[in-house]
């Protein structure tokens, strides 16, 4: 089966999103995600202009092939733009094959390892009862594990805790707009919010943290063991993630689960803190590091080492990219949870998809391939705009990380 054709389409229901459609001499077609939030453009640039010329051609079922093509083959290896493209070639093939051979995907790779896949929502608020109030809801609707942000006082706007855009002034995402940052004023309040939430709900359920990079390392240190009493599921990019070492001294000093590597494409980029044992989930998702080629790869190195997946799943990477995470995590043994945070439902009509939650688990679904299509007439009607994420300052106006 060959390779006759590869379309970028740009869209934007509720989020920007950028997908590759190849299409084959057998009329089967697949999907694949290539959203890189923020720098769009970028990566669908570089799939239409570099890419989408090597594929025409070229053996469909060659997906190994063709994702050491597009690695090595580029001479500049990784960075974002790069393994984007190359994630969304790599999703695609495995739909197409999965297609053609009438499997859903999780049977090319290795069947089902689970029942289902826990995955974990989102709650916040401006206060710590808000994010309260929400953890409720969200129990109510079935999740067993929640992740847990709230406001801080005195910080005009903090990462997770949703806001009414129309509250910035102008268009809020032309410009990169400016969130504050008070790293003291945070650590204080984030153990409170978990002994909050712990009084509330009990010890059962699944109570995760996001620091989003804001700590040093002794910080964090810090921050691991005010939240050792909470037991929580983890405690994710306490540091930046680009110093592997910098995990040592955070790993020395708490129990307190670490999670990192959502802004990770690349084994190397990891490769430390697995083998070290200095994280026990990595976070890499689907949609940058290679695919679901390269996502099994990392998984592979990371088994012996009793290192789990917890796969990034924000709502700025299209269901297609779920879909990838969800047919690798049902089938793979060292997986540890999902994030999932809900679509909109102009993306869910544009991207109908045959996975479905029920008490706390995702399943990727028995269709053919990867189960998720995009509907390209309805696509049509949704305008790409440009939007970029957020940069945080501290209270003096420094640039720190968002
Ligand atoms: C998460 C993430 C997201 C990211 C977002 C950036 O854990 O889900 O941190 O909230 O900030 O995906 O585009
Ligand atoms: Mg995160």
């Amino acid at each position: 089966m060959k390779v006759v054709d590869a379309r970028v389409i740009v869209t934007g229901p509720g989020a920007n999103f950028v997908t590759l459609k190849v299409e084959t001499d057998e009329g089967i077609h697949g999907v694949g995600d290539a959203t890189l939030v923020g720098r769009e453009l970028a990566v669908a640039t570089y799939l239409s202009e570099y890419v989408v010329p090597m594929l025409t051609g070229r053996d469909a079922f060659a997906i190994e092939d063709t994702w050491q093509l597009l690695g090595r083959g580029s001479y500049w290896r990784r960075g974002p733009v790069q393994t984007t493209a190359q994630s969304a070639v790599d999703m695609a093939l495995w739909d197409i094959k999965g297609k053609a051979l009438g499997v859903p995907v999780y049977e090319l790779l290795g069947g089902r390892s689970r029942k289902g896949l826990m995955c974990y929502s989102h709650a916040h608020g401006d206060t710590i009862e808000d994010a309260v109030e929400m953890l409720h809801t969200k129990l109510e609707a079935g999740y067993r594990a929640v992740r847990l942000q709230c406001g801080i006082p005195g910080l005009r706007t903090v990462y997770g805790v949703e806001r009414d855009l129309s509250e910035q002034p102008g268009t809020p995402h032309e410009r990169p707009y400016s969130e504050s940052w008070d790293t003291e004023a945070y650590l204080r309040i984030a153990p409170m919010l978990f002994e909050a939430a712990r009084e509330a709900v009990g010890g059962e359920v699944h109570l995760l943290h996001d620091v989003h990079h804001r700590l040093t390392p002794i910080e964090a240190a810090r921050l691991g063991r005010d939240l050792e009493p909470y037991r929580l599921f983890w405690m994710e990019d306490a540091v930046q993630a680009d110093i592997q070492t910098a995990f040592r001294t955070v790993r020395q000093h708490t129990t307190t689960p670490l999670a990192v590597g959502e802004v990770i494409n690349h084994l190397s980029e990891c490769e430390v803190l697995i083998r070290e044992q200095l994280i026990d989930y990595i976070r890499v998702a689907a949609v940058h590091c290679g695919g679901i080629t390269g996502l099994r790869k990392i998984a592979a190195f990371a088994e012996p080492y009793q290192v789990r997946t917890g796969c990034h799943g924000a709502a700025d990477m299209s269901p297609i990219t779920l879909a990838a995470a969800l047919h690798f995590g049902i089938s793979a043994h060292n997986v540890g949870i999902q994030e999932r945070a809900l679509h909109t439902p102009q993306t869910d009509e544009v991207f109908p998809h045959a996975y479905t939650f029920s008490d706390g688990l995702l399943d990727p679904g028995e269709a053919p391939g990867l189960g998720v299509d995009i509907d390209e007439a309805l696509a049509a009607g949704y305008e790409y705009r440009r939007s970029y994420l957020p940069v945080a300052r501290l209270r003096d106006g420094t640039m720190t990380n968002w």
